[in-house]
């Protein structure tokens, strides 16, 4: 029986399209810079929001009309959220999912419990998998939702609760790489601090770092080969996250060694709670060789909170799709609507428009990226700016062959510097003709 059973699979109808149920940018065939826009853009649906999302605010019930839930816990209404999933990811024409342990199938009474709802599960998710060509982008386990977790996973003040968490994080290594998934994410949940009065933050990093490496050793010993990624949030659930953004994350990930393992999986509602812009912090991902996967949502600009909104700001899409071009597209990554309908579209076809709206926005923003790479002014810009570096005198100090002494030989008895302007107000003007 179909969950939508009014909904037919969205087309591409074209930008003059009035039809709500349809595409106006998003033509997964067509090619940009000579690759399917599908392939640049490898959308993902989070399980968590779609499927489990109740639409409740802190002081509001859930408003989110899932005339196929029956409300209840049960393993066998687990089972049948499933294949209203992959309904929902056939008629919106998306290729990925990523999921957490507990979205997917109940935490049971004991860890024995959990882990078989969740071997049940796989199973059903596993034959969809199949019978549809639906893959899995990353899996992840939820380390924030139990009380357990209150005082952080891996970052607990109690060992307890950190063997917990690693065998949490065992089980879904497991399953994701029985799902072929292509990532696995580490988002930091409660690991952060809510006060450093009752914190040993030095501590509860290392602790962090080891059970990271224990994942590395394990992902390993079953021949998972999918790439591991850190999440960085810099606050919400706790006042400090210590994966707190991009700069954090790669200090970390250096710090104990773990660069190697690691890419970064970036959210642009966290990078604004961060202060950053979305650019700059994949920019300081990509530059490290560690940009791999996007969250792509948004939050609304004066809230402060990670509010998950469906990313509909084309100049914010458009950056994003700049940098990831820049640096040649995604490899295992993909853009993850982590995004939530607001409260007020409870309807399932909101399921739908919010989607569709996410993903035209990424199909403008991708489309206008290649028109400002293919007019090439703002790229020549900034070659021409650095221009002087690329003498042989630049040549040598970026080649780290020169001293300070060197540098004043030189320097004594030129012209003073001239410099020349940074023309942003140019360059923004430039990107605005592609809007
Ligand atoms: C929460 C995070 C989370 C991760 C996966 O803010 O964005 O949803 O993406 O645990
Ligand atoms: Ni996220
Ligand atoms: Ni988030």
């Amino acid at each position: 029986m179909s969950a939508f059973p009014d909904i037919s699979k969205i087309e591409y109808e074209g930008p003059d399209s009035k039809n709500l149920l349809a595409f106006k940018h998003y033509n997964p065939d067509e090619l940009v810079e000579g690759k399917a826009m599908k392939d640049h853009l490898r959308f993902a649906s989070p399980y968590w929001h779609t499927m489990r999302n109740p639409l409740s605010d802190p002081f509001g019930v859930g408003t989110a009309q899932m005339p196929w839930d029956d409300g209840t816990e049960s393993l066998e209404n687990a089972k049948h959220r499933v294949g209203v999933f992959f309904e929902f990811l056939e008629k919106i024409g998306i290729d990925y999912y990523c999921f957490h342990d507990r979205d997917v199938a109940p935490e049971g009474a004991t860890l024995t419990e959990s882990n078989a709802n969740l071997d049940a599960i796989a199973e059903v998710l596993e034959s969809y998998q199949q019978s549809t060509g639906k893959k899995l982008l990353w899996g992840t386990a939820c380390l924030f939702t139990n009380h357990r977790y209150g005082q952080g996973a891996a970052t607990s003040p109690e060992l307890d609760v950190f063997a917990y968490a690693a065998a949490q994080v065992k089980k879904a290594i497991e399953v994701t790489h029985r799902l072929g998934g292509e990532g696995y994410t580490f988002w930091g949940g409660r690991e952060g601090y809510s006060t450093l009065l009752n914190t040993n933050m030095k501590r509860e990093l290392d602790h962090l770092a080891a059970l990271l490496h224990m994942a590395v050793a394990f992902k390993q010993e079953i021949g998972f080969d999918g790439q591991f990624y850190i999440e960085p949030k810099p606050k919400e659930p706790t006042t400090h996250q210590y994966d707190s953004d991009s700069a954090a994350c790669l200090n970390f990930l250096r710090q104990y060694d773990l660069m190697d393992h690691f890419k970064l999986n970036l959210e642009t509602n966290h990078a604004e709670l961060a202060g950053h812009t979305m650019q700059h912090e994949m920019r300081v991902a990509a530059d490290a060789g560690a940009l791999g996967s996007v969250d792509a949502n948004s939050g609304t600009e004066f809230i402060g909170w990670d509010t998950d909104e469906f990313p509909t700001n084309i100049y914010g899409t458009t950056t994003i799709m700049l940098e990831l071009m820049r640096m040649g597209g995604f490899t295992t990554g993909g853009l993850n609507f982590d995004a939530k309908r607001r409260r007020d579209s409870f309807e399932p076809v909101d399921l739908f428009h919010s989607h569709i709206a996410g993903m035209d926005t990424f199909a403008r923003g991708l489309k206008i990226a290649a028109a400002i790479r293919a007019d090439g002014r703002i790229e020549e810009f900034v070659t021409d700016r650095y221009s002087s570096w690329d003498s042989e005198m630049g040549a040598r100090v970026e080649g780290g062959q020169v001293s300070l002494a060197d540098l004043e030989a030189y320097i004594i008895g030129r012209e003073e510097p001239t410099i020349r302007s940074g023309r942003q107000e140019v360059l923004e003007s430039i990107f605005n003709q592609f809007i």
